[in-house]
């Protein structure tokens, strides 16, 4: 008899060359794919979310068994149902009797915590394999980390540039530098022509998920329908092609534009996509660097496009295996302020993150400017709490997992790590969300004022969290230009900007 692998494959590691099934004898090896309460709830996430990730996980599971697996599925109404990844594994122990189980490390502390008592729990060898969809493994950035006294992404990337020869003439860079984002930063004129996202309709097993959903998850934020999303590879393909065709020429210009009736602007959409495995992030930027070696695209685009999947993205998950489980509990500023209720509903007269938080509420989307410079800066210079904002971004978005929305919001967002990850915090007044939007046009505040109930509350906040926050931050080089401006201010003007910022403050509780 073959020995019996047990093979667990998670809602984000729908890849048919995923490493444990490559491990795996398929004539006898039993995959088990399980969609548990636990999952579901350990953050309340997006109706979207989860629709997206169960109907993609029964796909997949179709695929693997057309492809001659032989899979046991439980799916979330199924009475047997424990409700945790634990609790299935001991289910299915007792049907199949496995020699041993496989999987591949998982993409958050907390499963990676239950999975490693397993082997003692369970009385059964686990392997756990390296999640090789990733370009550089975590032991190879704790390497890289180790002896630096500061881990920037800049140097990170270069280093993968190197190592995949993407944009590489032999040992320079295409075009002479490492780095165009000088040239991203345009604002977007609403008449341009704006290319869509591509759309799917629900198939009947996607209906099946969205009343599953909707029945279940009922008091969960966000809107289920109209819902779009690609949840199969060859549908993730489609939306990849369209972004490739339409919008990545442009990507680079718009990369920090926003505008009130464009959600999406030349943005890929491709992030929960790629979290999950439907499609694979080299294989994406080798076909990006095809397009502007072909001068279908300019470099720009292609560049800034790889530099966030082969930079950023491999960046954050290296720093966050790096740094947990201390990273979550980071607060560097000490802020406490409960999240806004306004997060939940857009109930508030700021336009800006009105369109942020409803779109995010219909959408599960939003793009990197939204949530960095809208909600994220917002949330920093109101100083609330950065667990709270990790948790909202967390459970809001199609494309989260810890792994890579932790580092984006208490690193990037919020500085609450004191620098780890960003050279300086993202903090920014009005005049930055009026240069690169259209938002301040129709907002009930005024993007001009610096103080009083009219003026934009980013331009008061701004000033007290630099005054809040002068003994962290006065010496930061970055911010040297920036003090110096308030250090020239009268003692009336400072008083009047902390003044209106506690005024503003106090409407929030
Ligand atoms: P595009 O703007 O078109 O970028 C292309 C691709 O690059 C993305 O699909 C994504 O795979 C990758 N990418 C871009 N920026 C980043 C980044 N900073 N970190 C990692 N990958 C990046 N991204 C997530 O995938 N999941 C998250 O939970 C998440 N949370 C975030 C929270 C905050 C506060 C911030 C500021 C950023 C967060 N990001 C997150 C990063 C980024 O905003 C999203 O990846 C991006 O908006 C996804 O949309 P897109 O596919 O249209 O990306
Ligand atoms: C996000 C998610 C949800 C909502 N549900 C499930 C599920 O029921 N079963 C599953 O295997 N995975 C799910 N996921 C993705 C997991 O949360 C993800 O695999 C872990 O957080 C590890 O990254
Ligand atoms: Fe946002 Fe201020 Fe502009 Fe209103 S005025 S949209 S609050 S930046």
């Amino acid at each position: 008899m073959p020995d019996t692998d047990l093979v667990l494959v998670l809602g984000d590691q729908l890849t048919p060359s995923l490493s444990s099934l490559e491990a795996a004898n398929k004539a006898s090896a039993r995959v088990l794919m399980v969609e548990v309460a636990e999952e579901a709830t350990y953050v309340r996430h997006h109706k979207k979310k989860i629709a997206f990730v169960f109907s993609a996980m029964r796909h997949f599971a179709a695929a693997l068994r057309s492809d001659g697996w032989m899979v046991d599925y439980v799916a979330l109404d199924d009475p047997e149902n424990s409700g945790s990844f634990t609790g299935e594994i001991a289910r299915a122990i007792d049907r199949h009797a496995p020699d041993r189980i496989i999987v591949v490390e998982p993409g958050e502390w907390r499963v990676r915590t239950a999975m490693d008592t397993w082997a003692e729990r369970f009385g059964i060898p686990v392997d756990t394999l390296e999640d090789d969809r990733f370009l550089c493994s975590r032991s190879d950035f704790a390497e890289w980390a180790k002896d630096r006294k500061q881990l920037r992404m800049e140097h990170f990337y270069r280093e993968m540039r190197r190592k995949t020869g993407l944009l590489m003439d032999s040992d320079t860079p295409v075009g002479g530098r490492w780095n165009f984002d000088t040239e991203n930063r345009k604002r977007a004129d609403p008449d341009l022509f704006m290319p869509a996202p591509a759309r799917f309709d629900p198939d009947a097993t996607t209906r099946a998920v969205l009343a599953l959903v909707s029945e279940r998850f009922a008091d969960h934020f966000g809107d289920l329908e109209p819902f779009w999303f690609a949840v199969t590879a060859e549908q993730a393909q489609v939306a990849l092609d369209r972004f490739i065709e339409t919008a990545l020429p442009f990507f680079g210009d718009y990369q920090d534009a926003m505008l009130e009736n464009e959600r999406f602007l030349y943005h890929a959409v491709l992030s929960a996509y790629i979290n999950v495995g439907l499609l694979d992030p080299l294989a994406i930027c080798r076909r990006v660097e095809a397009e502007y070696r072909a001068g279908r695209a300019p470099l720009n685009a292609v560049e800034g496009f790889i530099r966030q999947i082969i930079g950023w993205r491999e960046f954050v998950r290296g720093l966050y295996w790096l740094k947990m489980p201390g990273y979550v509990e980071l607060n560097t500023f000490g802020a406490d302020r409960p999240l806004p209720v306004f997060y939940w509903t857009g109930d508030t007269g700021m336009a800006c993150l009105k369109a942020a938080i409803d779109q995010t509420k219909e959408e599960a989307y939003a793009h990197h400017i939204q949530r960095l410079m809208v909600t994220g800066n917002f949330a920093m210079l109101a100083g609330v709490d950065p667990k709270a904002v990790h948790e909202w971004y967390l459970m809001v978005y199609a494309d989260a997992y810890e792994w890579v929305e932790l580092p984006n919001t208490l690193g990037m967002s919020q500085f609450a790590d004191g620098g780890i990850l960003a050279s300086k915090p993202y903090a920014a007044s009005g005049n930055y969300i009026n240069k690169m939007s259209d938002y301040c046009g129709a907002c009930r505040y005024d993007v001009k004022q610096k103080i009083g109930k009219d003026a934009c509350p980013f331009n008061p906040l701004y000033w007290d969290f630099l005054a809040r926050n002068e003994r962290i931050l006065r010496g930061n080089p970055r911010l040297a230009q920036i003090y110096r401006t308030w250090d020239r201010m009268s003692a009336e003007k400072k008083q009047a900007y902390r003044e209106s910022a506690a005024d503003f403050l106090d409407t929030l509780s």
